[in-house]
């Protein structure tokens, strides 16, 4: 699956900026495209100049706003990040359509944190406007939602978020979910921090794309997971996990992978990448509740065998049983075994549900405190009326 990938934002185009890393990768490793194009677009000029792997110039890296920001972002105001956008909705469009392997493109993916101002503003209405414009390719967003500690201290940043989300489930074909806090290392730098769960953030992508993409028969596998499975998964709410387990270790103790007992521990590695999968979810949620599943088993090819893959889907049709569960094997030369999950269709999300609960008590006590505000203002009026004004 190849997609045209565009980041919102601070942390919208550094993720975007390892979705250009990671095609460098498949690129370098298997001899694939999996992006087509791989746009930062931001109100702020110094973001988009901290940027690594995308193409460094102005149709790579589009400033917007110009006009209104000077260059130094909306400052969390995300209405403004969203009017922006509306104004500047165009400039982006066209400069995407100049995309050189556009019309192999399968999908959008549209990156943003939702508590910022520039992303969180942006993100659904661009979808919108691709929507509008590209009927037959799905446009799928990609939503980091902020760490404990700003929701804490911030109103502002829970305001955001839930207008963010809200708007992006009105317009998104899908909306992958990634809760900040969900990576965080508690000893690390801020710093460290992003670029670690970035980085996290594109992994589980890498063999999601590439597996239908490969045209080496050594790399097809039985049942191969292409464009139309992940474009018939992902529907509203989504989350993805990526898990792998070491077969290096696995080899030393067994030196056939034909008897019996290496089936076994093959399908007890499995087990153990989907697990690890699982705890990796880009977000909390209740597997219960997802209407659509996926996973890809990826791993040397003498070691995907029928019961591992049966295993595989037997756990995960315990774990969601009202999903539709698709699945893929994706063989490979050497290295670990992984697994690739996605759970899409999900209608109750905790922290989606938190976000818009604590924004509608948030916006009830501001009304109250306005109409405060507002007899304060009419005492004072009355206090200072016989005073003659200068004006
Ligand atoms: N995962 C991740 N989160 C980030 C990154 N940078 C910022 N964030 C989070 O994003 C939120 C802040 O949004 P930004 O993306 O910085 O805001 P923006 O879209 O640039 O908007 P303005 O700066 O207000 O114009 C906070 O919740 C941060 O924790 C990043 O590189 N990675
Ligand atoms: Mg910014």
């Amino acid at each position: 699956m190849k997609l045209v990938v565009i980041g919102f934002g601070q942390c919208g185009g550094r993720v975007a900026d390892e979705f250009a890393r990671l095609n460098k990768r498949a690129r370098g490793l298997r001899g694939l495209d999996i992006i087509t194009g791989a746009y930062a677009v931001n109100t702020d000029i110094a973001d988009l100049s901290g940027l690594v792997t995308i193409k460094s110039n102005f149709d790579h890296r589009i400033l917007i706003g110009n006009k209104k920001t000077q260059g130094h972002g909306v400052g969390k105001i995300n209405e403004l990040g969203a009017e922006i956008a509306r104004d500047d909705a165009d400039k982006v469009i066209e400069t995407i359509k100049n995309t050189e392997q556009f019309a192999e493109t399968d999908a959008f993916l549209l990156i943003a944190s939702a508590g910022g101002g520039t992303g969180s503003g942006a993100i659904a209405v661009m979808t919108q406007q691709l929507k509008e414009r590209y009927v037959d390719k799905p446009v799928y967003n990609l939503i980091v939602l902020p760490f404990e500690h700003e929701v804490a201290t911030e109103d502002r940043t829970v305001y955001n978020v839930a207008t963010c989300l809200k708007s992006a489930y009105l317009v998104a074909d899908a909306i992958f979910l990634v809760d900040n806090q969900r990576f965080v290392m508690k000893d690390a730098s801020l710093i460290r921090n992003l670029a670690r769960i970035n980085m996290l953030i594109a992994q589980p992508f890498f063999n999601l794309l590439c597996a239908g993409e490969e045209k080496k028969t050594q790399h097809i596998g039985a049942k191969i997971l292409d464009a139309g499975d992940i474009i018939q998964t992902l529907v509203g709410w989504t989350t993805v996990g990526y898990g792998q387990a070491n077969t290096g270790a696995f080899k030393k103790m067994f030196q056939s992978s034909h008897n019996f007992r290496n089936k076994a521990k093959e399908t007890q590695k499995g087990i153990q990448a989907l697990d690890a999968a699982v705890s990796g979810l880009s977000i909390k949620c209740n597997p219960l509740d997802s209407k659509r599943a996926l996973y890809l088993v990826s791993a040397p090819a003498n070691e995907i065998n029928v019961d591992l893959v049966k295993e595989l889907g037997t756990y995960i049709k315990n774990m969601a049983p009202e999903a539709v569960i698709r699945s893929g094997d994706y063989p490979l030369e050497k290295g670990t075994m992984d697994v690739t999950i996605i759970l899409s269709e999900m209608t109750d999300v905790e922290k989606v549900n938190f976000y818009f609960a604590r924004t509608i008590s948030l916006i009830a006590d501001l009304k109250k405190r306005q109409e405060g505000m507002v007899n304060i203002q009419r005492g004072i009026d009355i206090s200072i009326k016989d005073i003659p004004s200068l004006l």
